[in-house]
């Protein structure tokens, strides 16, 4: 393998723990806490999780270790999206079921769930698992979004554990994966398998959080990637002073990563999905607002400037959701072959007029050609159209040059407006992780071996505190359940995981509302730069902007 000098310097770094968990493994004892309840809908989750349901959470502290003495098989899995810090998941674990007992064994499960259905693993030993220490990436073992949900994936599973004699699975994933880890639990305590199974929080979307969850690990790095380059963007077009940057940072879903890279580097637009949505913004009233920043900026001689669209923003417009579904409907089954048999574009928007409400037609009538034309190229499978692949800084910053060129017509825009587009995601998926999620990770996976040597089952491995030095980190243990209720999906109450969405009453929106005014006219750039391995901690310990305004700092 190359390694690249700072690698080698990584390799190298000791991750911090919770001071609870320092003493070594033959100090950690068990505090319980209270017995717990769903979040929502309990008799229901109850009634589905009848072995799993209501146990308590429970805290590590320094203390006579009672845990049981046997033999430790564990299996590990990646699930879903990369995200900063999975390999020290792995290694923390690793690192703690060895420090019990030289015996404990690890496989790792490859290309994610599927790689416990298939069969398909390693065993780690020192030399393979020291060689991820500290690095980004899940090339450890490989991720994959293969869903665990059906009684049959779970016979196949319970009979790959039953081979190797594994005695725990821990699951590395996002709000579905730990849901399924949840069933997974279930299934196995019903089924006396005397598998536990253990889930972490991951997503770089930050989405997984909750009153006990602070946040889920990789959104520390994954941010302070994006807000590097959104500040040297930002310098760039201070320096220049010549082009409109329009910025759409990944978040399948929620406002999160767009709302922390705006704390982070204070740009002139930020949109906020969750926003959109509350107040049923349409497209133009989103284009206007945007418009409003490029006119006064301009107006004060600076015809430069850059705005952050979160990925998943068209979805929450309520107007373009509709036009998604009309769409559908209009390609659905030989419909689809009829349209793509049309010559020309023109032909195809004459069909699209035909079969569209006027409400819809209105929409997709504003849209930039390039977007009109996407709708229609992406389709996933079923015939859908694939809306995280539209490009929605250039469909802003399209909308937002027609309301230009109207006001200019009307006399009141005087400006030059020349956008130019970036998308960063995949980019901070891998970076190496920041000493937080590098130490936040590394405690996760230490912690998840502690709740799996106390017998615990269908738990989330939780670290809090963290807006503290890891010292004062909390390390303890959470049951899954605990954080589900009962949603709609696929036209079936299943009970889930509840993602966090960006809360429009929280600090972290509120600081932003209160700010973005100004930023939206003045030039307020900060630049936060990359992020620091080593050095005076206030520069290498930072936790985000997010996490700080949470705890009221
Ligand atoms: P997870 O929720 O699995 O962590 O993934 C999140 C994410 O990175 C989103 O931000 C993004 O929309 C999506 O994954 C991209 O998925 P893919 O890697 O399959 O292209």
């Amino acid at each position: 393998m190359n390694i690249s000098p700072l690698q080698k310097e990584r390799l190298q770094y000791v991750p911090k723990l919770p001071g609870m968990l320092r003493h070594g493994i033959a100090e950690i004892c068990v505090v319980e806490g209270k017995e717990t309840q769903s979040v929502a809908d309990q008799e229901k989750i109850q009634a589905l999780f009848p072995n799993t349901y209501g146990k308590k959470e429970i805290t590590f502290a320094k203390g006579q270790n009672t845990s049981a003495a046997k033999k430790q098989v564990v299996g590990v899995i990646l699930s879903g999206g990369q995200a900063p810090g999975g390999h020290n998941v792995v290694c923390g674990l690793y690192d703690a079921l060895k420090a019990t007992n030289a015996e404990n064994e690890l496989f790792g499960f490859k290309n994610g769930p599927s790689g416990l259905l298939d069969d398909d693993y390693l065993v780690f030993d020192d030399a393979y698992i020291d060689q991820f220490r500290n690095t980004g990436g899940f090339d450890i073992i490989g991720s994959g979004r293969t869903k665990l949900e059906t009684e049959a994936q779970f016979a196949v599973a319970a009979e790959v554990c039953k081979k190797h004699g594994i005695t725990a699975i821990v699951i590395i994933g996002g709000d579905d994966s730990n849901t399924n880890a949840a069933v997974l639990a279930e299934y196995f305590a019903a089924h006396e398998t005397g598998v536990q199974v253990i889930g972490c929080p991951k997503t770089i979307d930050g989405d997984l959080k909750n009153e006990d969850i602070e946040c889920s690990f990789g959104f520390d790095t994954a941010t302070k990637t994006y807000s590097e380059v959104i500040g040297n963007i930002e310098r760039d077009a201070n320096s220049a002073k010549k082009y409109w940057h329009f910025v759409k940072v990944m978040g399948r879903s929620a406002s999160h990563v767009a709302l922390e890279c705006a704390l982070e580097t204070q740009p002139n637009v930020c949109l906020i999905s969750e926003e959109v949505a509350a107040k049923k913004q349409s497209l133009s009233e989103i284009a206007d607002y945007i418009a409003d920043s490029v006119n006064k900026r301009a107006d004060k001689g600076m015809n430069f400037g850059v705005a952050i669209i979160p990925e998943g923003v068209v979805e929450f417009v309520p107007e373009f959701n509709k036009l998604i579904q009309e769409i559908n409907e209009l390609l659905a089954g030989k419909k689809a072959e009829e349209f793509n048999a049309l010559p020309t574009w023109a032909d195809k928007y004459a069909f699209i007029e035909k079969g569209l409400t006027k409400e819809s037609m209105d929409v997709f009538a504003i849209l930039p050609v390039t977007i009109q034309q996407q709708l229609f190229l992406e389709r996933d499978p079923h015939g859908n159209v694939q809306v995280s692949l539209i490009e929605s800084e250039k469909l802003f910053s399209g909308l937002v040059a027609a309301k230009l060129a109207e006001r200019k017509a009307a006399g009141t825009y005087n400006g030059k407006f020349s956008p130019l587009h970036h998308f960063f995601g995949y980019e901070g998926r891998c970076a190496f992780p920041s000493n937080f999620d590098a130490d936040y990770c590394y405690s996760l996976g230490y912690n998840a071996f502690m709740l799996i040597q106390y017998g615990y089952n269908g738990y989330l491995s939780k670290i809090s505190n963290l807006s503290k030095p890891a010292d004062e980190w909390v390390a303890g243990g959470m049951p899954i359940t605990k954080m589900m209720n009962m949603e709609r999906r696929h036209g079936e109450d299943k009970p889930v995981i509840k993602k966090a969405l960006v809360e429009l009453e929280g600090k972290p929106f509120k600081y932003f509302e209160a700010h973005r005014d100004e930023w939206a006219v003045e030039t307020a750039y900060t630049y936060p730069g990359a992020i620091q391995y080593y050095g005076p901690a206030e520069v290498c310990d930072l936790t985000t902007r997010t996490l700080a305004l949470e705890k009221g700092l």
